[in-house]
């Protein structure tokens, strides 16, 4: 089994680089942000609860995504490996995936973080705003927050893996079968 976090700001391509990759390796594709989306478009107590620190552009309470990644992995028994995208997001979901992994035997081989300038980070969430009716990416401030909720509570994570020496930091601008040929190039290094 081969399990990869793709970590980076909001914003730096982590579900646009993970639609490819799942192609390429025949992962299983976990993404907190589609699961939540999913919930809020279900009208479910869980999206209901979520949606509100999502339409703020805050991270969604530790318990919540952490129950819902336990749960996605008891779903997927015989899965070839796994692709987190989004998740984890805080030290205290490091260290619960980290528990849940052993638990299957299991662990990170990689993580992948990529690395984009700020500015291009608001130039494409502002442009997705337009089209993709989601709240989160509707007007500078509240990409902003999510910006700055990163720096406060999410870049620890690649400290955290940094510990473990899995840590390798990939550009993440340029077009996106570029950077996704770098990506490839780090995950077959480790595969071999
Ligand atoms: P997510 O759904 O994870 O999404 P994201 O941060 O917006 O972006 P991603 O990096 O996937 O960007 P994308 O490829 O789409 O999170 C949404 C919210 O959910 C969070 O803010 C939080 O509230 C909550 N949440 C999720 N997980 C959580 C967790 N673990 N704990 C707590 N809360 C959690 O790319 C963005 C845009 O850039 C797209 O329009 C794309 O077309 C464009 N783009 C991509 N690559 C490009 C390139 N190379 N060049 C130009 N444009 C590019």
């Amino acid at each position: 089994m081969f399990n990869i976090i793709l970590f980076g700001p909001p914003g730096s391509g982590k579900g646009t680089q993970s639609e490819k990759l799942i192609s390429r390796y025949g992962l299983k594709h976990l993404s907190t942000g589609d699961l939540l989306r999913s919930e809020i478009a279900g009208q479910t107590p869980l999206g209901m609860e979520a949606k509100s620190f999502m339409d703020k552009g805050q991270l969604v309470p530790d318990e919540v995504v952490i129950g819902m990644i336990s749960t996605a992995l008891e779903a997927n028994p015989g899965a070839k490996g796994f692709l987190f995208d989004g998740f984890p997001r805080t030290e205290a979901q490091s260290e619960a995936l980290d528990k849940l992994l052993k638990l299957k035997q299991t662990e990170i081989g990689v993580v992948l973080a990529l690395i984009v300038s700020e500015e291009e980070l608001v130039k494409r969430l502002l442009q997705r705003g337009l089209t993709s009716g989601r709240s989160d990416d509707n007007g500078e401030e509240v990409v902003r927050a999510r910006i700055t909720e990163y720096h406060k509570k999410t870049s620890v994570v690649a400290d955290y893996y940094a510990r473990f020496n899995k840590v390798v930091h990939v550009p993440g601008e340029g077009s996106v079968d570029e950077i996704f040929n770098n990506l490839c190039v780090e995950i077959d290094k480790r595969l071999k």
